[in-house]
């Protein structure tokens, strides 16, 4: 089976899992923002054990393990079980199963699963990027009439101020804003021209990385607040979003 399918059915056996949930709830990790529930460990769990069948020497990073070493080493999957934790637990109904395979720090494949919305988008690199079966590219839209995702950082207080002040200052310069609350789904839908761009001052690896091949594979840039490259190794600020918009985004940002 190509690697690409077999990681397409994990993710679709975690979403029935999600789909399954009645009264949930969840305990702190970190802080008040940062929840863990039963079901976050139960997907990880189930595709953990899966994709260790598919490909055995490959290591694993997920959100929900203890014993996270560099995923830039080798072949890694980077996983986050349910990414939109919070709606999850709110019943909001938009969150995702993400799932990236990396070699040597590079992302050769990447899944983010909707369950709710039955939207799978997936990129192999160098092959497009597609939300079921369908080709998706990003928009050509510049900031001033761009619709932008942001995300607030729930689980850092002086970075949520920081956002929000930014967030003041972008409602001026583009056409309206959104927070979806799942940081994997804006990237899809940057892919896909919902979004015309995305920012998120702090990220986790497995938040971003199947996400950010998904993005590039559609024709989008991915970067940090410098304009490079974020890499997997440590949580970094994400911009994503159309080569007119994002470097608009990158002089908003560095201005605050
Ligand atoms: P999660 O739901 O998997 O935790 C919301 O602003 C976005 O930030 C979500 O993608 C969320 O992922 C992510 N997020 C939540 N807590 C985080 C943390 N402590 N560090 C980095 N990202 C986090
Ligand atoms: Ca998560």
């Amino acid at each position: 089976m190509e690697l690409l399918q077999g990681m397409e059915e994990l993710a679709r056996e975690g979403g029935r899992i999600m789909l399954s949930a009645h009264h949930i709830s969840a305990r702190e990790k970190t802080g008040d923002a940062d929840l863990v529930t039963e079901y976050d460990l139960a997907v990880q769990e189930t595709i953990r054990t899966g994709l260790a069948r598919l490909l055995p020497d490959a290591r694993f990073v997920g959100e929900e393990s203890k014993d996270n070493r560099s995923p830039s080493e080798g072949k890694c999957f980077v996983v986050d079980p349910i990414d939109g934790t919070t709606n999850f637990i709110k019943n909001y109904r938009h969150s995702a199963v993400s799932i990236a395979y990396l070699e040597n720090g590079q992302v050769e494949r990447g899944v983010v699963y909707d369950p709710y919305q039955n939207e799978m988008f997936c990129a192999k690199r160098g092959k497009g990027a597609f939300v079921n079966q369908t080709q998706i590219f990003c928009s050509q839209v510049p900031l001033s009439h761009g619709v932008i995702g942001i995300g607030t950082c729930p689980y850092y207080v002086d970075l949520r101020t920081k956002t929000l002040a930014a967030a003041a200052q972008l409602i001026k310069q583009c056409q309206d804003l959104r927070r979806g609350g799942s940081a994997a789904l804006d990237l899809c839908y940057t892919a896909a021209g919902r979004l015309d761009g995305f920012f998120e001052l702090q990220l986790s690896p497995w938040d971003y990385a199947a996400g950010s091949l998904i993005v590039t594979e559609a024709g989008g840039v991915i970067t940090n607040l410098e304009g490079n490259f974020p890499g997997f190794d440590v949580p970094s600020p994400i911009v994503a979003g159309n080569p007119l918009s994002v470097p608009s985004l990158l002089k908003l940002l560095a201005s605050m």
